[in-house]
């Protein structure tokens, strides 16, 4: 099998579990958060950059390569890890999430979805089968099958009907996966907010024996209680020799309370998105770098913090920076950013190691200025 799960530990404290994802391209050390990289890169991140702060896998996605600068020349070029020069585990998202919130005009039918570009309004289709293509010419690690993600909130009935589409497409897509032996297929467990749903969801898509399950459909503007308990009622349904993938989501208290839950696998655009705007997380909590008590601040931005950003300049540079619109201060906030959750990663899976993650997501909480909900 292309991806396979090691169950290292749980920890005795809260249930979270320590992994690792095998792939044919590494080791993924679980409860890991991967770095969004839609374009094929990391914003304004360079491979060397995410290897520094040791990010494990990165994400990128198949609607937007599918479009520019499309498939077949990524595979042309030996694939996404050659075309990007990223040589450690790659995981891509199917496509389905980004016609959803992306395109216009879209069209949801038994056979796919049609939709116009967000680019250039071209009249496209995209369905199981297509996303495996696209996927197998990407050749990522980790393929995403081609899913719906309702809105939230939306009817019970659209939601079942959708999820049991959303099943067919993922046996389409197990069939059509033209490289079982060095790519891993992992399904996507959707039903909105019920828990009969979710139930129902899961036992369809375990009985199928895909290597790695997704929780999809949250974090879509529901209230977090309700993502805790959609995953405390989903994540026991999935076989515990399989990686879990909840998708989308990666706000510190989000990241700390999913691993607590039994997930092993997050992302997120949020670290790098908010930098750019000079929005930064630090051991106090959010920082937005513009504020103007920072002008005459020539302290490292976050004093506990040893990246490159913190340990070379001051708050009153990166403000100047930010303000100024200049890109080397958005690549200093992002470089931050991701290194301060990536080492929030190596903390929970030290936590889970020792048995404490929970006095370690209390203590987090306490020192990043969290209230439980
Ligand atoms: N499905 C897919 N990608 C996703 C989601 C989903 O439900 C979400 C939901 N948070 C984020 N990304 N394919
Ligand atoms: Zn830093």
């Amino acid at each position: 099998m292309a991806v396979t799960y090691e169950l290292i530990k749980t920890c005795k404290q809260t249930g979270a579990r320590l992994g690792r994802v095998h792939t044919p391209h590494g080791v993924i050390e679980t409860p890991a958060f991967m770095p969004v990289g839609t374009q094929a890169t990391v914003k304004t991140m360079s491979p060397e950059e995410l290897k520094q702060m040791d990010a494990h896998i990165i994400l990128s996605n198949t609607y937007h390569l599918w479009l520019r600068p499309g498939h077949e020349l990524i595979a042309k070029a030996g694939g996404l890890h050659r075309f990007m020069n990223w040589d450690r585990p790659i995981l891509t998202d199917s496509g389905g999430f980004q016609v959803f919130s992306l395109s216009n005009m879209r069209k949801i039918r038994e056979e796919g979805v049609d939709f116009r570009s967000h680019l250039n309004g071209d009249k496209l289709f995209l369905s199981p089968e297509k996303a495996m293509e696209i996927q197998n010419a990407l050749g990522s690690d980790i393929m995403m099958a081609f899913d719906e993600c309702p809105p939230y909130p939306a009817e019970y009935d659209y939601i079942k009907q959708s999820l049991e589409r959303t099943t067919r497409w993922a046996e389409r897509c197990l069939k059509a996966h033209a490289r079982p032996g060095d790519q891993g297929l992992f399904a996507i467990v959707q039903g909105g907010m019920h828990a009969d749903l979710r139930r129902q969801s899961a036992a369809d898509l375990t009985s199928l024996d895909f290597p790695g399950y997704a929780i999809g459909g949250l974090s879509v503007g529901e209230p977090k209680h309700l993502m805790y308990e959609v995953l405390e009622e989903t994540v026991p349904l999935l076989p515990s020799n399989k990686p879990r993938y909840l998708m989308g989501v990666g706000s510190p208290d989000a990241l700390l309370d999913g691993a607590i839950r039994g997930i092993d696998m997050f992302d997120c655009v949020l670290p790098t998105r908010i930098a750019r705007n000079g929005t930064t997380m630090t051991s106090q909590g959010r920082v937005n770098i513009r504020n103007a008590k920072y002008t005459e601040d020539f302290g490292p931005l976050d004093p506990e913090c040893s990246c490159y950003t913190c340990r070379n300049y001051s708050r009153a540079y990166l403000r100047h920076l930010i303000k100024a619109d200049e890109t080397f201060g958005i690549r200093l906030t992002t470089y931050h950013n991701l290194h301060f959750l990536l080492e929030m990663m190596r903390g929970v899976r030290q936590a889970i190691q020792d048995d404490r993650l929970l006095d370690f997501r209390n203590e987090f909480f306490t020192m990043y200025g969290l209230h439980d909900n």
